[in-house]
């Protein structure tokens, strides 16, 4: 599928440092050395219900490592995928009574109008399920060769005890495992199973559901794992730098991912690190679109609230916190929004060179966004306490604050 269009993003003077970010793997920090190309796949929407707040933030993280790549001059191939098929979209569309194609594409259309937005850049490659079971199928049937996956009832499962590293992304124990795999998308208690965990790669086509020709496997659908392992495989290759999402995907959605993708490659790791962000809640629960508890970057543009004022207020929060979105966060990035543009378009001003350090020092060191924006509110209360006489001042401010935070002053 096509992407958004890309935002320019601002020469700054000098190159910024390597990125240390955390991985979830090995619960400790890793210095990725990506060499000249830098390797992203973020696990995208299933496109049912319109991006809320939840999705924005897990986004901006990862919109944040593809700047700091940028700017220590590496090109970046960024993947990201659209689960254009799923249990969740055909149940919505059922529910509404709308095609599930025509919902698709236009909660698609509308999660690309919120990333244009709020200023993401776009990922290079940017693919459906749908699109990818040409790829799926024969994966699918390779992990059956290998003897990796098994039949029940027509429909097949990946045996997670192919896989001697099995459990190594989440450190989770079984019953653990047990209870999210309930919980998300898997069917623990289905009889007939290897494993209660074993999660599903191929779904047989049932009556009054959309399904395409398998091959060898019969008509089906893609299972979720499945479908960003072919994808990441095609567009970036096993040992890619960063597997990214939001910390609900650490199990079972990563941990099957690398399973998958060990087995059939024989090769490890599938990424170099995992990287979750935090999950943002409302009105006391994660914000979800199975709940319905949705704060909606639309609605709030519908609403004539700026898109960088959104921007501000999911930054003001480290990205592995899990926090609550209210009426105060946002008021708040308002008024720092207010006082930021203020700063720039004075004639002059303190020095931003300290300013410029210290944001890439900040977003290196684990993006820590939140250092990174207390660093630009010192060099604008100085701005508009004492001035300064360096008239170059306020381009450097707002360029770094555009070319590496993504914000338009
Ligand atoms: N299509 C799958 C990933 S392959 C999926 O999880 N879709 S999603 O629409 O539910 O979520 C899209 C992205 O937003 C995922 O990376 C997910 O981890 C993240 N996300 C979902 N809800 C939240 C939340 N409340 N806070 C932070 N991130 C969230
Ligand atoms: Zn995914």
């Amino acid at each position: 599928m096509h992407a958004w269009p890309a935002s320019e993003v601002p020469a700054l003077p000098g190159e910024g440092p390597d990125l240390r970010i955390h991985d979830t793997a090995t619960d400790g920090r890793v210095t990725l050395n990506p060499g000249s190309v830098a390797r992203l796949y973020v696990c995208g929407i299933t496109p049912y219900d319109a991006t809320h707040m939840g999705h924005a933030a897990t986004f901006t993280a990862f919109d944040l490592v593809q700047r700091v790549w940028l700017d220590t001059q590496r090109q970046v191939v960024y993947v990201q995928n659209v689960t254009d098929i799923d249990d969740p979209l055909l149940q919505r569309a059922v529910a509404t009574g709308e095609d599930w194609t025509a919902l698709a594409e236009r909660e698609t259309a509308l999660f690309r109008e919120d990333m244009t937005a709020l200023r993401m850049l776009p990922p290079r490659h940017f693919i459906g399920a749908v699109e990818s079971i040409p790829r799926i199928v024969p994966a699918v049937e390779r992990l059956r060769e290998l003897g990796a996956a098994y039949e029940v009832d027509g429909d097949i499962y990946f045996s997670v005890e192919a896989d001697a590293h099995f459990g190594e992304v989440s450190g989770y124990d079984q019953e653990m495992m047990r209870l999210l795999s309930a919980e998300r998308g898997g069917d623990p208690d289905r009889p007939g199973k290897k494993n209660p965990l074993d999660p599903m790669l191929w779904t047989a086509a049932r009556a009054g559901e959309p399904s395409w020709d398998g091959g060898s496997l019969g008509r089906g659908r893609p299972g979720w794992h499945i479908e960003c392992v072919a994808i990441a495989l095609e567009y970036l290759g096993m040992g890619f730098e960063i597997q990214g999402g939001g910390s609900d995907l650490v199990f079972p959605h990563h941990e099957m991912g690398a399973s998958h993708a060990r087995t059939l490659t024989d090769e490890a790791p599938f990424a170099q690190s995992y990287v979750h962000a935090g999950m943002v809640a409302y009105q006391g629960e994660k914000m979800s679109k199975s709940k319905g508890n949705l704060v909606l970057v639309s609605a709030l543009r519908r609403a004539g609230t700026d898109p960088a004022a959104i921007r501000l207020a999911l930054l003001a929060h480290h990205y592995r916190a899990d926090w609550e979105w209210t009426d105060d966060v946002l008021e708040e990035a308002v008024r720092r929004l207010g006082r930021w543009r203020a700063a720039v378009s004075r004639p002059d001003g303190p020095s931003a060179d300290g300013l410029l350090a210290e944001i890439r020092a900040a977003l290196a060191d684990d993006l820590d966004a939140p250092a990174a924006l207390a660093a630009f509110d010192r060099w604008a209360a100085l701005q508009q306490r004492a001035g300064g006489q360096d008239p170059g001042a306020p381009g450097v401010a707002s360029r770094a604050a555009d070319a590496l935070l993504g914000v338009a002053l």
